[in-house]
């Protein structure tokens, strides 16, 4: 947990119903009555200004629904040009980024790996590990989120994980 944030998320299954492809199945854990928190989110938050910083601790807690790992919503930035850098603190991730014609990149955010996410970009983290994935995200206070097409169109693809191997295979929605 980092010692200093002036807000907290908790983003749980019931939040990304729409998101992940098996949707019979997180309607019957939730029917089941659970809703497990897959990621909270600590946020230094700075009010919106050119050129000044926020950044966040997320943790993504490991699972799958189905085989497809959990995740962060993910966003497009609402202001252009607006990149970020996310630093990776523990455990194994992916990073996808994805344009606005749905081409799709990976990178690997593992602790201690630092990954640039250029403006424009979709960005979203997945958990391939065991262990609870922990970045650091640094970005400009300004840039604004944009979950709209996201929560429209998902990403193109989706990271599995299959016979022991992760694969990124195309979004079947
Ligand atoms: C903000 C940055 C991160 C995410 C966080 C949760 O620009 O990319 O702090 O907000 O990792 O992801 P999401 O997609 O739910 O905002
Ligand atoms: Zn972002």
């Amino acid at each position: 947990m980092p010692r200093r944030y002036n807000k907290k998320l908790q983003i749980k299954l019931s939040d990304l119903r729409k998101l992940f492809c098996r949707r019979d199945l997180v309607e019957e854990i939730l029917s089941g009555g659970k809703d497990p928190v897959i990621y909270e989110v600590y946020q230094i938050s700075q009010p919106p200004s050119e050129g000044v910083f926020s950044a966040a601790t997320t943790v993504l807690y490991p699972g799958k629904i189905g085989d497809e790992y959990y995740f962060t919503k993910g966003h497009f930035h609402l202001k252009e040009p607006r990149g970020e850098v996310y630093i990776g603190l523990a455990g194994r991730g992916l990073l996808l980024l994805q344009d606005r014609n749905r081409k799709i990149d990976k990178l690997s955010l593992n602790k201690g790996e630092v990954a640039f996410i250029p403006p424009n970009y979709a960005h979203r983290a997945v958990n391939i590990g065991d262990e609870k994935m922990v970045f650091l995200s640094i970005y400009p206070s300004d840039a604004g989120h944009d979950y709209e097409i996201i929560e429209r169109e998902g990403f193109s693809k989706i990271v599995v994980g299959r016979k022991g191997k992760v694969a990124l295979v195309d979004n079947p929605k």
